[in-house]
């Protein structure tokens, strides 16, 4: 096995953000030019700039500053993309998110295959503005467009013995070219417990800023759990598995003592090579102070009553 130490892909991970503000034009340009990067459930025309038809819009976080749309979608963790911050809007051109289906199975009463198109059938689309905060302390504020995941789990109807939810990205080396290296374990999994799927704030996204997901966000469908890390936040999602047992997940085996199975925001732990004690905003100059659970711990903070915080980052 050739997976690379910890150490040497997080030095190459932290890209200085003036590296990618001065090319940031450019892609923007280049995004534009590669055209119709459609979604099967729009027309056959939709591109990652079409707009997302009867969005409604919600008063989550509507208090927040938004990171500009810029920020938001070029500089990027999506390792099947390249480890630089800016390597997936540059590269994930080649992913094709339409037709896309996705797998439900273990312990569920309904499992099968489901195409996007199927899975957003009765559910319908909200705006809620999100924080995202990345392990490496920079974070940003996003109108994500997405719906319930907790209304999803309940259409397949998990059995008495699912205690976690799986989720699994495509795994297709010709479309994400990172894949033909052994940078991660692959495919990209993450999973939650069960409580913490059911959670009203998990949502699943297939847009942002009112637009169908831009590929290097996770296009066509990637989840969004706003307390906690930012890699808990799985993009690109082909698979979902219902499960008795904690399932391993991608970050929390290449490095244990850096993710833990929770990935919950807590100031207080450290990253072993840094402080998580603040943050900066995407766009921003200062540093900010980084809440316990990413500032939702009024409404998830009592999902872990009796669990040792210091073992929940
Ligand atoms: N499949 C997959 N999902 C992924 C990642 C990845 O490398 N592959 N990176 C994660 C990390 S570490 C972060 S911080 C967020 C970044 O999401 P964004 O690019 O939309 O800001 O995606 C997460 N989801
Ligand atoms: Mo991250």
């Amino acid at each position: 096995m050739i997976i690379r130490k910890p150490t040497d892909i997080l030095s190459s991970e932290i890209t200085d953000q003036a590296l990618y503000l001065n090319r940031r034009n450019f892609m923007r340009a280049g995004l534009v030019a590669a055209g119709s990067i459609g979604a099967g459930w729009l027309p056959a025309s939709a591109s990652a700039n079409t707009k997302l038809p009867g969005v409604k819009k919600t008063d989550w976080g509507k208090e927040e500053k938004l990171t500009p749309y810029e920020d938001v979608t070029t500089y990027n963790n999506f390792y099947e993309f390249g480890v630089d911050k800016s390597d997936p809007s540059e590269n994930a051109g080649s992913l094709k998110p339409s037709p896309w289906s996705v797998v439900v199975d273990g312990e569920v009463a309904k499992p099968g295959t489901f195409t996007l198109e199927d899975i957003l059938k009765p559910h319908p689309l909200e705006e809620r503005i999100y924080r995202l905060r990345c392990v490496e302390a920079w974070s940003m504020v996003v109108p994500w467009v997405g719906f319930s995941l907790a209304d999803l789990v309940k259409r397949f109807q998990p059995t008495s013995k699912a205690k976690f939810v799986v989720f699994e990205t495509l795994f297709d080396p010709k479309q994400m070219p990172g894949q033909s290296r052994r940078l991660l374990e692959w495919p990209y999994r993450e999973a939650l417990r069960m409580d913490e799927a059911m959670n009203p704030l998990a949502i699943l996204a297939v847009g942002l800023y009112g637009e169908v997901l831009p590929n290097q966000n996770g296009a066509p469908l990637r989840l969004v759990v706003p307390w906690k890390y930012g890699f808990k936040n799985i993009k690109s999602i082909v698979k979902i598995s219902f499960l008795e047992e904690q399932p391993p997940t991608t970050w929390n085996l290449l490095a244990p003592k850096e993710y833990g199975f929770y990935g919950n925001v807590n100031p207080k732990v450290d990253h072993p090579r840094w402080s998580q004690a603040n943050e900066r905003r995407l766009g921003e100059i200062f540093r900010r102070e980084t809440m316990p659970f990413n500032g939702y711990g009024e409404q998830v903070a009592s999902l872990y009553q009796g669990m040792d915080p210091s073992k929940l980052f």
